[in-house]
Formats: structure tokens, C-alpha cells, sequence
């Protein structure tokens, strides 16, 4: 069993009956949905809401009751994945593009899961690419004020189109040579007009499941 598969099916032990739970989106939380789908169809009663037009499809293929924020305002769970992963638990989301959805799933959830395999796991984010969804209007004048706070900014394309998320924005995939403070950097980056949301997520994961050869290793 791969890595990933170990730690998205273990994140599914900690779904029970009645729970309105947050489903991310990736190639991790695809093997919590698949496991979640076979929960499902055994009996558990929860009520999922997906956080990409992605995981909306595969949960509505696995029969994986959804509702949404106006009947559901507060999540009992929230499985995601994650692109880095700090020792404090901080981490970087939004390699697929759907950051600004799973950032509002996991804020509005009692508990956040992260599931990743051991790649995911870095002492600092320093270099790392952190993805930036800004507004398509001006993104141009975005970037450059993201660069004057020492970012390096890349507009993501999809081929030869630009890469439009869910919300119909841009992403912008910046790195910066020193990140420092992780929350700082977040308010600095949130403060600039033209920014909708970043990447960063520190003070939102209470547990990251990481899969390895030998089972999971879990950080709390
Ligand atoms: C989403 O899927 C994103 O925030 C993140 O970019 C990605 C996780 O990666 P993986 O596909 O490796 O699980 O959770």
C-alpha cells in the first residue's frame, strides 16, 4: 500500500455517525474518499462538503450524502491534504488550486485532518512555492506588490491559458528566500488589495497524518 493511501484511509477512522464533514481535494484525500464512500455505503450517516468542483463529482460518484454552508455553517471534521508541512503543523495548500475553498472548509471545522505521505515534510518554507489567489482585475499591479514584500511571483497557466481556479481567479505561485514568521507573512500577504487568499495555513491543522513504509506517523 502506498504512502498515501496509508494516511488517507487512517484519517477516515476519525469520522462518526452524525459528523458534517469537509472533503478535501487530492490524490491523498482520494483514498479517504474511496475508504469514506465504503463507510457510506455500510451504514455511517454523515453529510460532506466538498472543497473543489473535483471532489464535489468524485463524492457525488462514491454516494457520499453533500449539503452546504447555508444548511451546515459549522463542520464537525475537515480531511485535506497538504503540499508542506511544517514541525508546528503550518502548512502550505493550493498545489491544485483550490486553496481559498479548503482554507474556508477548514477554518469554519471543529477539527482539521491533514493527510500527506513523508515528501511533505520540511523543516522551513524558505524557497518552498506558496500559491497566492489573487483577483484577475490588476493582477498585474497584485504581483508587484507582492514582490515588494521579496516575493518572486510565476502566474500559474495551464498549457498555454491561464489557470483559472473555481472562484474564477488567478494564482499566483510565489516563493520567498526567507519566510520567517508564517501567520506575519499570511497577514502582510492578506492585507494587499487584489489578494482574495494565500496558500499559507498556520494555526488551522490539529493533526497531520503522515504515511510512511512502516504505518502512519502522526503530529499533534
Ligand atoms: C490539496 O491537494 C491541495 O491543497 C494540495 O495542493 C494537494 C495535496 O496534495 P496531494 O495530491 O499530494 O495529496 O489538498
Amino acid at each position: 500500500m502506498n504512502q498515501k493511501q496509508i494516511a488517507g484511509e487512517r484519517a477516515v477512522e476519525f469520522i462518526e455517525d452524525g459528523m458534517v464533514v469537509g472533503l478535501g481535494t487530492g490524490s491523498t484525500v482520494y483514498f479517504s474518499l474511496l475508504a469514506l464512500g465504503e463507510r457510506v455505503k455500510a451504514g455511517l450517516q454523515i453529510q460532506g462538503i466538498p472543497t473543489s468542483e473535483a471532489t464535489t463529482k468524485l463524492a457525488k460518484q462514491l454516494q457520499i450524502p453533500l449539503t452546504d454552508f447555508a444548511a451546515q455553517p459549522v463542520l464537525d471534521i475537515t480531511i485535506d491534504g497538504a503540499d508542506a508541512v511544517l514541525p508546528d503543523l503550518s502548512l502550505i495548500k493550493g498545489g491544485g488550486g483550490a486553496l481559498l475553498r479548503e482554507k474556508l472548509v477548514a477554518s469554519a471545522s471543529k477539527k482539521m485532518i491533514v493527510v500527506a505521505d513523508e515528501s511533505k515534510q520540511v523543516a522551513t518554507f524558505d524557497h518552498a512555492v506558496i500559491p497566492i489567489e489573487v483577483v484577475p482585475f490588476a493582477w498585474e499591479t497584485t504581483a508587484e506588490r507582492i514582490r515588494q514584500l521579496g516575493g518572486r511571483t510565476h502566474l500559474r497557466c495551464q498549457g498555454e491559458q491561464v489557470f483559472v481556479t473555481d472562484n474564477h481567479n488567478f494564482i499566483l505561485d510565489t516563493t520567498f528566500a526567507e519566510v520567517g514568521d508564517v501567520a506575519a507573512l499570511q497577514q502582510s500577504l492578506k492585507l494587499l488589495t487584489g489578494v482574495v487568499e494565500t496558500g499559507l495555513f498556520p494555526n488551522l491543522a490539529d493533526m497531520v497524518i503522515i504515511g510512511t513504509t512502516d504505518g502512519v506517523h502522526i503530529l499533534s
